[in-house]
């Protein structure tokens, strides 16, 4: 017998991940109903616009509103097919996950479950979480059979299916990325891979159960994060050593199986900085690598900060008729990430904060992703980069355009490698690296 396609779904939270996936579901003519507590977002998506910034998002999302394939809702409506795309933020000061937002979907789509429905977790989430999600459904719908229960037989089926997209590249990912499938039985990994081949072209790889698809997803994360702490301990220890840390990793990478990331101010954005501490939370006492990476990337940026205040420090030095309040600095870059407008758990817009707050003298800031700086920098310019005139110049974020532009003359911090600062280490031989005079 040839399973049903599915005609109608529904994806509950339209923000980064959830509004592309819907909008990619619509695409493919199948429709599509996008559910979120935010007004503002139900209301601009219904006017085919688009709530977040994400390359293409805007034109796909404009197109399948206005043939009627995707429309948006406070309130949850039957379907077919349930995807849940809600945050899983940290509990309290300890890195705890909170389900607070998966506890709230499941309990608001169990009304308009029926037999024969699909519900997929697509948000990252601690190990277990899928089987929580599975029970809060089942507690509030007893008349329904589920699959920790009922098997292969359950009315209703239910799956952990990790969005792995990378922001700016979203549109792009969600179809080429393999896309693994969790399902807690055979049958509810069949129809989550049946739903996803609406689109997806990467292959859906099936797991052994929702558990290790979710562990997968942070591991990866995980990964990411280890490999960049790494990085970030060749820079510290490259700069007591005296070395440029990006020639160091470039030759190293030559290597054909060492592929070290890139160093930088600190990491940011909102999973990579995150998901290591929901493995943290399930095992605290057999994690002590993932904790120490995450420690490591945490003090980044303070280390960028004291770099600064060095640099001023040196500046005054060498122009003792100065004083702090006539020392230019200025920042390049406020983004978590390089060519994206994204300020959110930016470790670049943490550093220019404690900058801002701490020097008497007048701060530059160019950001060429943003119109106006946030209201917490305001003594501070928004600026060209290419009409910057400063004494110390502080990279944050390698936007291409900064790496296009010629490297300005002054004192440089450059967290990012984005500046050639050979020549002018030549010159300044026995200073540090990463505070170099041009
Ligand atoms: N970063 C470095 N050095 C590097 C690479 C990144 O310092 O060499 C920094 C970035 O500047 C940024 C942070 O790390 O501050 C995170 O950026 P990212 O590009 O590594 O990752 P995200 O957070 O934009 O997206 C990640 C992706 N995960 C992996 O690549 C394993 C994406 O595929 C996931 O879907 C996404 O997390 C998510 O939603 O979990």
């Amino acid at each position: 017998m040839t399973e049903p396609t599915f005609k109608k779904i529904s994806v509950i939270g339209l923000g980064y991940i959830g509004l592309p996936t819907a909008a990619m579901f619509a695409s493919r003519k199948i429709k599509v109903v996008g559910v979120d507590v935010n007004q503002h977002a139900v209301d601009t998506i219904n006017c085919g616009e688009v709530h977040i910034v994400e390359p293409d998002l805007d034109l796909v999302v404009r197109a399948v509103v206005n043939e009627g394939y995707l429309k948006a809702t406070t309130e949850p409506e039957p379907a077919e097919a349930f995807l849940i795309a809600v945050p899983t933020p940290f509990k309290g000061e300890n890195h705890e996950p909170d389900l607070k937002y998966i506890e709230a979907a499941a309990r608001a789509i169990a009304p308009v479950l029926k037999a024969g429905d699909l519900v997929i977790l697509e948000s990252t989430s601690p190990v277990g979480a899928t089987e929580s999600m599975a029970n809060w459904l089942a507690e509030a719908r007893p008349d329904l059979t589920f699959p920790q229960t009922a098997g292969k037989a359950s009315d209703i089926r239910v799956a952990h299916c990790p969005e792995r997209v990378l922001p700016g590249k979203v549109m792009q990912e969600l179809i080429t990325n393999d896309r693994v499938i969790g399902g807690m039985t055979t049958k509810c990994s069949e129809a989550a891979s049946r739903l996803y081949k609406n689109f997806v072209t990467g292959e859906c790889v099936v797991a052994s159960g929702p558990r290790v698809a979710e562990m997968a997803k942070l591991t990866e994360n995980s990964f990411r994060d280890v490999n960049i702490a790494f990085a970030n301990e060749l820079s510290i220890i490259c700069d007591k050593l005296g070395m440029d840390v990006w020639e160091l990793i470039s030759l190293a990478n030559r290597h054909p199986r060492v592929n070290i990331l890139q160093p930088g101010p600190g990491v940011g954005g909102h999973c990579i900085a995150v998901d290591p501490w929901f493995i943290v939370s399930s095992a605290p006492e057999q994690t002590k690598l993932i904790r120490a990476a995450r420690e490591v990337n945490d003090a980044k940026p303070q280390w960028v900060i004291d770099k600064v205040h060095a640099a001023i420090g040196a500046h005054l030095s060498a122009h003792p008729d100065k004083t702090a309040t006539e020392v230019t600095l200025a920042i390049y870059g406020l983004a978590f990430k390089p060519d994206i407008d994204d300020l959110r758990e930016s470790p670049a817009l943490e550093i220019a904060r404690a900058l801002v707050g701490a020097h008497s003298g007048p701060v530059l800031v160019a950001e060429p992703n943003i119109d106006a700086l946030p209201l917490d920098l305001a003594p501070a310019r928004l600026v060209n980069h290419e009409t910057i005139r400063a004494d110390i110049h502080v990279m944050l974020v390698d936007h291409k355009s900064f790496k296009s532009s010629s490297t300005p003359t002054g004192l440089l911090v450059d967290a990012r490698g984005g500046w050639d600062i050979s020549q002018a280490k030549a010159k300044a031989k026995g200073k540090a690296s990463t505070a170099t005079d041009k």
